[in-house]
C-alpha cells in the first residue's frame, strides 16, 4: 500500500479537522523517522492510520476491547483512550496492516507504555508536537525534539499528566509508567557521563 492509498482510507474516516492532523502526524514522523533512525516507511504508515478510530462508535470499541483485547484496563481510563488500541485492532481486521511494529505505534500512540520502541516514540511525539497542536507548552517539547526523543517524550508526558490532574481526570497507570521508566533511564545515563 502506498501513500496515496493509505490517505485516501484514513480520509474516509476522519474529519477535515483531524486529516490535516493526520497530514502534520505524517510528516513530523517522517522527520523524526530520520532525525532518530527510525523506518521512515514503518512511521508514515502508522502515522498516517494512528487516529483510523477517533469517530469510531464508542460502545462498538468498548466492545472490542472486552471481545478481541487481552488489556481490559483501557476501559477503566475515560473514553478517550479508546481509539488507540481499537484503531490497532481495526487497522489489522479490516486495512489488512499486519506489520506488528506498526500496529503498536497505533496502539501505544496515546498512552505510551515503558520500553517503548523508537517506532512507538516517533509516533507518540510527533502526535503531540504536529505543527497543527497548540497545547500550553508545546514549543518548549518542539525544541526538545530537536536533540532528544526521550526529554522530549518526557515533557510531553509531564504537560499531559498536569493536564489531566488539573482536571481531575484519571491518568492511565501505564502513561505515569512510561514516565517513570524514562526519567530513571535518565537518571542512570546522567550518573554515567
Ligand atoms: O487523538 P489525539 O487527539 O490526536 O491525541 P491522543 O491520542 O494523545 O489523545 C488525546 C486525548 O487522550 C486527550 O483527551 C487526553 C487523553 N489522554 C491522554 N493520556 C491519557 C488520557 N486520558 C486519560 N484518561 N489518561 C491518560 O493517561
Ligand atoms: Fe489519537
Ligand atoms: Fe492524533
Amino acid at each position: 500500500m502506498n501513500r496515496e492509498q493509505a490517505l485516501a482510507i484514513v480520509k474516509l474516516h476522519l474529519t477535515d479537522h483531524r486529516y490535516i492532523h493526520t497530514l502534520g502526524v505524517v510528516e513530523t514522523s517522517i522527520e523524526l523517522a530520520n532525525r532518530f533512525g527510525a523506518n521512515q516507511e514503518k512511521a508514515e504508515i502508522a502515522a498516517i492510520f494512528h487516529d483510523y478510530a477517533k469517530f469510531r462508535d464508542k460502545e462498538e470499541m468498548k466492545k472490542v476491547v472486552q471481545e478481541k483485547l487481552v488489556d481490559k484496563s483501557f476501559l477503566d481510563y475515560g473514553d478517550e483512550l479508546l481509539h488507540a488500541p481499537c484503531g490497532a485492532y481495526f487497522v489489522k481486521d479490516e486495512v489488512g496492516i499486519d506489520d506488528k511494529e506498526i500496529l503498536d505505534a497505533i496502539y501505544y500512540h496515546t498512552t505510551g507504555r515503558p520500553e517503548m520502541t523508537l517506532l512507538e516514540k516517533v509516533v507518540f511525539l510527533a502526535d503531540y508536537i504536529e505543527p497543527g497542536r497548540k497545547f500550553k507548552g508545546v514549543d518548549d517539547v518542539r525544541e526538545l525534539a530537536k536533540v532528544s526523543l526521550d526529554d522530549a517524550i518526557i515533557q510531553a508526558l509531564e504537560n499531559t499528566i498536569g493536564f489531566l490532574m488539573k482536571r481531575r481526570q484519571r491518568v492511565y497507570p501505564d502513561t505515569l509508567a512510561t514516565y517513570n521508566h524514562l526519567i530513571k533511564q535518565k537518571r542512570r545515563s546522567d550518573v554515567s557521563e
